[in-house]
């Protein structure tokens, strides 16, 4: 009997240790997709360790400060059309997400003028958000290298990071926070990541939009290619949304109609939205891309961002959105490759349901 029992307690432990490992990859496969050696999504990677552990209900919450040109419903001043609603997905967003905690919005400019820019972050923040944040007027216009000003924009966010560490979300283009980095260099190791919305692979990765094809620009890396360049050069971690990853999201008319579910903030951008989407339809496409809400969602869930470490470099190369002009002419580019330059994460693929749980983190409660 002796020798049975011996065998019985040899079996359970087998079993037990048979068990653990495979109970463990479960879990693990449980909370996000899979990444092979050349991909990779938020859950297990290094880059940012602290900020991509799974989030959990009792996880502090991530300390964010928007930088935002907001021009949800409003007209082109230039041209004929409407102005792009992305940033109010991305505002929203946020102020539904239990595991962010927004401490200032600042306006850029950009999508439109400083002054609108402003007084939308002001509208949103007193109409929708679940608590009290405090709004700043940023820049007007791209960093002047020659007379470097500051503005209240640049003031409450340094006055922020010596408070606390933060993650800045930059989704205009990154004029603010070049300005902050010229004037209080020192503040660079506060900044835990700062997310922005520009880059591509190469120089004729063109920004295809419509149909008939038109390149779209790379606006916010167009406005002030020198707010781009102070972030690499003072060695502050940069995460980059490029078009590459929000065309492949697509918002259509049946996803306005979801979204609109009697909540006042989902109705307002539901609203707010049928111009710019008509306006995509009008250009022969099925939607529109929704761009900054990527940048966004990787703060709030990670795991349903694909991306790898890239290095980023500015370049010179033909004007992709001038190519058939008779005259020579050029622009800056912000190229992301494996060659050389700044280190940067690159975020340029979503989850195969990714679709799906963008439009959950909007259909909450608040
Ligand atoms: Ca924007």
């Amino acid at each position: 009997m002796k020798i049975y029992k011996k065998v019985a307690v040899l079996f359970l432990m087998l079993t037990l240790l048979a068990t653990f490992p495979l109970e463990a990859k479960t879990s693990w496969r449980s909370y996000g997709t899979t990444p092979d050696p050349t991909t990779i999504t938020g859950a297990g990677k290094d880059f940012t360790e602290a900020e991509t552990e799974p989030t959990h209900p009792i996880a502090p919450k991530k300390k964010v400060w928007v930088d935002t040109d907001l021009a949800v419903g409003m007209k082109r001043y230039h041209r004929e059309g409407y102005s792009d609603v992305d940033d109010g997905y991305a505002v929203l967003q946020l102020f539904k997400a239990d595991n962010i905690d927004i401490i200032g919005i600042s306006a850029v400019f950009g999508n439109t003028r400083i002054d609108d820019a402003y007084r939308l972050c002001k509208e949103m923040v007193s109409e929708f958000s679940p608590y009290p944040i405090p709004v700043y007027k940023g820049a007007g216009e791209r960093i002047d290298l020659g007379q470097v000003e500051t503005n209240n924009a640049v003031e409450a966010m340094a006055e922020a990071l010596r408070k606390e560490p933060m993650t800045i979300l930059a989704i205009g283009p990154a004029t603010n926070v070049g300005l902050l980095l010229l004037r209080y260099p020192e503040l660079a190791s506060r900044i835990q990541e700062v997310v922005l919305v520009a880059g591509r692979r190469t120089p004729t990765s063109y920004f295809e939009i419509g149909n008939p094809v038109y390149h779209a620009p790379d606006l916010n890396f167009d406005l002030d290619n020198d707010g781009f360049r102070i972030l690499f050069q003072r060695g502050v971690k940069v995460v980059l949304c490029p078009f590459e990853i929000s065309n492949k999201v697509w918002l259509t008319a049946k996803d306005l109609d979801q979204l609109k579910n009697g909540t006042p903030g989902n109705d307002w951008l539901s609203e707010k939205s049928r111009p710019w989407l008509q306006q995509w339809e009008d250009g022969g496409d099925i939607g529109f891309n929704p761009f900054d809400v990527l940048a966004s969602h990787y703060l709030i869930a990670p795991e349903d961002i694909v991306m790898e470490p890239l290095v980023a470099r500015l370049e010179i190369h033909k004007n992709d959105m001038q190519l058939k002009d008779e005259q020579q002419n050029f622009k800056q580019y912000l190229l992301c490759d494996k060659s050389e330059g700044f280190p940067i994460l690159y975020c340029y693929d979503v989850v195969p349901d990714y679709h799906e749980r963008l439009i959950k983190s909007f259909l909450k409660d608040n």
